[in-house]
């Protein structure tokens, strides 16, 4: 199914009028409306391709029908999301859940979206069928060389992969890591992953970059070999600058101050990418800004500060992605919740008053370095979101289009009601 401008464009007349009434009283509020406006309709969202199907839980899972059964249909899915937002304009493929046969097809079909393929992901937490050796101790950190060098050769094969795609980088998640006390010698487990990533690390083009994922538990519950933010900062230091961390959201122990995490990598060149989420608990990878919207807000609040205390390109100089299982939700529904919910914490980060803020910290005036955050994150900043999608033809409210073109319906129409997605 395709999403023509026509459909796009009578759903815009329909909610044109009172659009521009509410745009127009955000902008009386609002000092400069085109800069924010600019940088929102540059900012694009990868979405991952492990994502456009059920997820489900191990007790269970619910399909939803009509889910991408290939590559080519992910690639579909993803514009269609692109075509109604304009902001999801990029692809983030999991092999071997999405192995590219005809790089050529591939590639001029995301052209035709409009997508690009943002970072590759390796997947050394899986077995596959017809494998040498087994990942069920590990992978990079394995006490077998024989099984380090197969997560090797996956990773370098991703590369490969990637390079044909025009990716232009590599996520690297490790399940490693020990599930009882004494099954793993630390310090060896540390080394043979620096080992492992350090033969990567040396088959990376010069212009690509590696992210390393850490991640506090799951599934191993006792250890993990890269298990926080300091962990990979150790890992990546050494490996050189071309590797960086990513942080997901749902990666962290209870009550972690991830804005902190977020401003100190930056400030250390270290902060490479994000996997957007939200979560309650642990890694429930829920749509991006339903539980928590204002740590999601603090955490954009350190990025643009960072980031622009570093002259960096907020669109371009870091890996933007979400990472999300849908359980009960319609996966494209949810992927434009969550995509809204991080164009809106952007907006309001963007709203910040920069130099006000730092004349309170300076003068410990804490009560009003309070009422300058939370000044932004109670604007209303939809019209503003909205009206960056009005400017580059996308849809004023990509959710009710979507229902009122009953998307899913015709998805199911044309792949059926029971096909499966590759992925979570
Ligand atoms: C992990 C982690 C990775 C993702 C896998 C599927 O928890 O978040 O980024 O690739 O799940
Ligand atoms: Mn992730
Ligand atoms: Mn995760």
């Amino acid at each position: 199914m395709l999403i023509g401008s026509n459909n796009i464009a009578s759903h815009n007349e329909d909610l044109l009028k009172k659009h521009q009434n509410k745009f127009a009283f955000t902008a009386s509020e609002i000092g400069d409306t085109e800069a924010i406006i600019q940088k929102l309709i540059d900012f694009q969202i990868a979405i991952p391709s492990w994502a456009l199907g059920t997820g489900g839980t191990r007790f269970g899972r619910f399909a939803g029908g009509g889910e991408p059964r290939s590559i080519e249909e992910k690639i579909e899915d993803v514009g269609l999301l692109h075509a109604l937002n304009n902001a999801s304009g990029a692809i983030s493929l999991h092999i071997p859940w999405d192995i590219p046969q005809d790089y050529k097809a591939i590639k001029s079909l995301a052209a035709q979206h409009n997508l690009r393929f943002d970072a590759m992901n390796s997947n050394t937490f899986q077995d596959q069928a017809g494998q040498d050796n087994s990942y069920k101790f590990g992978s990079l950190q394995n006490v077998s060389k024989a099984v380090r060098k197969q997560a090797i050769a996956h990773n370098i094969e991703v590369i490969q992969h990637g390079i044909e795609l025009g990716s232009e980088s590599l996520t690297i998640w490790l399940a490693d890591g020990s599930s009882f006390p004494g099954q793993l010698n630390f310090r060896k487990a540390y080394q043979n992953t620096l080992e492992s990533l350090e033969e990567i690390y040396d088959a990376l083009p010069s212009n690509w970059k590696l992210f390393l994922e850490y991640k506090c538990a799951e599934p191993n519950f006792y250890s993990t070999t890269v298990a926080d933010w300091g962990q990979s900062y150790s890992y990546v230091k050494k490996l050189g600058d071309k590797a960086q961390t990513l942080v997901d959201l749902g990666h962290h122990l209870p009550n972690a101050n991830i804005e902190q995490i977020v401003s100190l990598l930056l400030m250390e060149e270290k902060l490479g990418g994000f996997h957007f989420n939200d979560s309650k608990y642990g890694d429930d990878d829920l749509t991006a800004g339903a539980l928590k919207p204002y740590q999601l807000f603090l955490i954009f609040n350190e990025l643009v500060e960072g980031m622009d205390a570093r002259g960096m390109n907020h669109a371009k100089d870091l890996g933007w992605m979400i990472d999300a299982s849908h359980n009960i939700k319609d996966p494209l529904e949810d992927l434009l919740q969550s995509v809204e919910a991080i164009m809106i914490a952007y907006a309001q980060a963007l709203l910040v008053d920069r130099k006000a803020l730092e004349t309170a910290q300076e003068e410990n005036d804490v009560v009003k370095a309070q009422e300058i955050l939370q000044d932004a994150f109670r604007t209303d900043v939809r019209a503003l979101v909205a009206e960056a999608r009005l400017r580059s033809g996308a849809a004023l409210n990509p959710v009710e289009l979507y229902r009122s073109l009953a998307v899913r319906k015709n998805l199911i129409g044309e792949r059926g009601l029971k096909t499966m997605a590759t992925g979570l």
